[in-house]
């Protein structure tokens, strides 16, 4: 029987192919041609997207009428149109909680460089600096500060239960309180941000959430305001960051992620008061594995038992209709 044919729009690792080779036939699209892309006997024989960051829309999911599933590889599915997808019946799947540990670890690694501007004095030790003269006091520090969580999810919850042995206070600004914390939830966004001066953004992106963080938050959270970003760059209104990054509307910011990933606006490469990762919240050897083996096991098991293994909350009542289609 023809094994189904799974379309890969960018590259992915082998800890997915490897696995999904066995079982199906791959189709890589950036290495075919416009012609082999959009001939007839590909576009009717895709039954499922794999994606690494490579954005699947309506126009995508359109060209091909058998497809299943459109399995994400990350927590974050913002490139995935989830809504359209489920509309068609198409599953979506992403790679929740086998990241939480990680990405919350590089949280409060980031929380610390920032408002100990680490990374500041390690650029000092190793141009010399410190045999002129030890490097400046960091202006504030962890003692006594009040940590703002944008989110309080399955990673965030990790970031504040990381956080309590720190002694500082927890809120947390959500859609919907979580009772079952002891932390203090803030439906305003801006109240939290007068009441704290750490900002800790972890929610999804997308258009909900896009320029959450403006203006109006970051003079609320005022002139002693760190903001640290482990979310999406989308989150964020970035030209509002440097106006108050500059005119020191607040202190600092530690970013691992940008609106235009992988460039980075020069004002922030300029500044010394920020700490700039290039997106590297889950990625560790360990931690990629493990999503690399959720991604491939959602899409085996989709196509063995008709249930995707971790589904979005948009498509988490689709079941497949037509059945098993192949057997080893
Ligand atoms: O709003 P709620 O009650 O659904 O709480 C969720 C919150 N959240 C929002 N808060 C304010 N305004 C919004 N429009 C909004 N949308 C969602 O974000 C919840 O507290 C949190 C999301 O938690 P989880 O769904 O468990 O996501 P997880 O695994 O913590 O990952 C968060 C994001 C990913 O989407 C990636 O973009 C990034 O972290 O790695």
């Amino acid at each position: 029987m023809t094994k189904p044919l799974i379309y890969l729009p960018k590259p992915l690792p082998p800890a997915v192919t490897d696995p999904l080779e066995q079982k199906f036939e791959l189709f890589r699209a950036w290495q075919a041609g416009a012609s082999e892309q959009h001939s007839p006997a590909i576009k009717e024989r895709v039954q499922g997207i794999v994606t690494l960051g490579g954005r699947v829309d309506q126009a995508l999911m359109s060209r091909f009428p058998r497809l299943e599933i459109v399995a994400n590889y990350g927590v974050g599915y913002d490139i995935v149109d989830a809504a359209g997808a489920a509309e068609r019946s198409i599953m979506v799947t992403n790679t929740p909680d086998v990241l939480n540990d990680e990405v919350a670890d590089t949280a409060i690694g980031l929380l610390l460089m920032t408002i100990r501007n680490l990374g500041e004095a390690e650029r000092y030790l190793r141009a010399g600096g410190w045999e002129s003269a030890p490097f400046r006091l960091s202006p504030v520090s962890m003692r006594g500060r009040k940590v703002g969580l944008v989110g309080l999810g399955r990673i965030g919850t990790g970031i504040a239960e990381r956080l309590v042995p720190f002694g500082v206070e927890i809120a947390y600004h959500s859609r919907s309180p979580r009772p079952e914390h002891p932390f203090q939830h803030f439906p305003d966004l801006v109240a939290m941000a007068r009441h704290v001066n750490i900002l800790i953004v972890i929610v999804p992106g997308g258009e909900q959430t896009r320029h959450l963080i403006n203006a109006e938050v970051l003079d609320a959270l005022g002139t002693t305001g760190i903001v640290i970003n482990v979310a999406r760059g989308s989150v964020i209104d970035e030209q509002a960051l440097i106006t108050a990054l500059k005119s020191g509307i607040i202190l600092g910011a530690g970013l691992d992620v940008f609106e235009n990933e992988p460039y980075v606006p020069a004002d922030l490469l300029e500044m010394d008061h920020v700490v700039l990762l290039p997106h590297v919240g889950s990625a560790s050897v360990p931690t990629r594995n493990a999503m690399s083996q959720l991604v491939a096991d959602n899409v085996i098991t989709w196509f063995d038992t008709g249930k995707a293994l971790t589904p979005v909350s948009e498509t988490a009542h689709i079941v497949r209709r037509t059945g098993p289609v192949h057997k080893d």
